[in-house]
């Protein structure tokens, strides 16, 4: 398979994060892409292919101008605000459900506009990292488009929790979301989110859209992060009523139990028969995460694989979350070894 990826991540990190006075360990750091990068080398799994740049316009198919337009030029702005470059980082202490109506013209108001969170820097190379790692996504989609049965965007920052104005989640664009778009034009599209935490953003891109499926397996949010999204009632609106699809769970569930709610979520995904089918594989769902918390090993990934590799569907791949450095790659390789697997029929 192709694997698309780009060193443009290597920018984005930060290691003395400052939120409310207290240093924060930033988790989504560039050894994650680069230990996933250094096994699927070495697993020989295909070419590793630079992303090719289809510019802004994919990324305004999920994501409004406006919010496109402040994190492109959001350093720059909180420079000029600040009158010294700093990092910009939203002022607000919680994930909040209230938003205000419009935009506010100030810095500090735009700033916490766009987005829900607050532990999310943007550094100076934050926008062309997230751009890079948008592309990545949509180079993988391209070569499924032109007939592979399966190409990895190894993304870095992910993007499943960006929604169509707002970051938040480590995630700025949301690569996934902009693949599936682009792929649309084709035909109906099915996401399967499989990282620990609820892919809200991706949800609501979709949420009222007839044309895309939308099924996530992750922490129960009554526990876990985004909190305010992903639960089971969440079903889709309007024309897309019926299409979303969320299963919360428990904090700890075993392997057994988890793929037997992957087997329901496959079921709904045959049933909708989409054209193409795009993973948001976050490996935070492995044992051992510093985050997340379920258990899954590398064998219980290459079972999650086959699973899905028995679909039989043209599939792009993008990579989430996982913060456990050491099992990564382990984990990655599990997972996609099973798509160069002769499918069992
Ligand atoms: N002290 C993804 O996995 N809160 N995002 C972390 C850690 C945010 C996770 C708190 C978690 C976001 C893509
Ligand atoms: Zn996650």
């Amino acid at each position: 398979m192709h694997i698309v990826y780009t060193d443009h991540h290597h920018g984005h990190a930060t290691e003395n994060l400052i939120i409310n006075g207290q240093p924060v360990e930033y988790l989504e750091t560039p050894a994650r892409a680069e230990a996933i990068l250094a096994a699927v080398r070495a697993a020989h799994f295909g070419p590793i292919i630079p992303p090719t740049d289809h510019g802004l316009a994919p990324l305004l198919a999920a994501h409004t101008p406006d919010f496109v337009d402040y994190l492109r030029t959001a350093y720059a702005q909180g420079a000029a605000y600040c009158g010294t470059p700093c990092p910009v980082i939203a002022a607000r202490s919680d994930v909040t459900l209230a938003r205000a109506p419009c935009c506010p013209d100030d810095f500090p108001g735009r700033r916490d506009y766009y987005t829900y969170d607050y532990e999310d820097p943007i550094l100076e190379h934050t926008w062309d990292a997230a751009y890079w790692s948008a592309q990545c996504a949509l180079t993988a989609a391209d070569c499924v488009r032109d007939g592979a049965r399966v190409a990895y965007a190894l993304c870095r920052p992910p993007g499943h929790h960006a929604m169509p104005d707002q970051y938040g989640g480590f995630c700025y664009l949301n690569n996934v979301a902009i693949a599936a778009r682009d792929l649309q034009a084709d035909g109906p599209v099915a996401i399967l989110d499989l990282d620990y935490h609820h892919g809200n953003g991706t949800q609501a891109i979709f949420y009222a859209d007839p044309a895309a499926l939308f099924c996530s397996l992750h922490a129960d949010p009554d526990l876990a992060y985004p909190f305010f999204w992903g639960r089971a009632d969440e079903r889709g609106a309007g024309a897309g009523w019926g299409l979303n699809h969320n299963w919360p769970l428990p904090l700890h569930i075993g392997e057994a139990e988890y793929l037997a709610v992957l087997d329901e979520a496959l079921r709904v995904i045959v049933d909708f028969a989409p054209r193409y089918l795009l993973i948001s594989l976050g490996l935070d769902a492995a044992e051992g995460d510093l985050i997340g918390k379920f258990h899954i090993t590398p064998p219980g990934f290459h079972i999650i694989g086959r699973r899905i590799a028995a679909l039989d569907l043209p599939t792009v791949i993008v990579q989430e979350g996982g913060y456990r450095i050491e099992t990564l790659g382990a984990n990655a390789v599990a997972f996609l070894r099973a798509f160069e697997e002769t499918p069992a029929v």
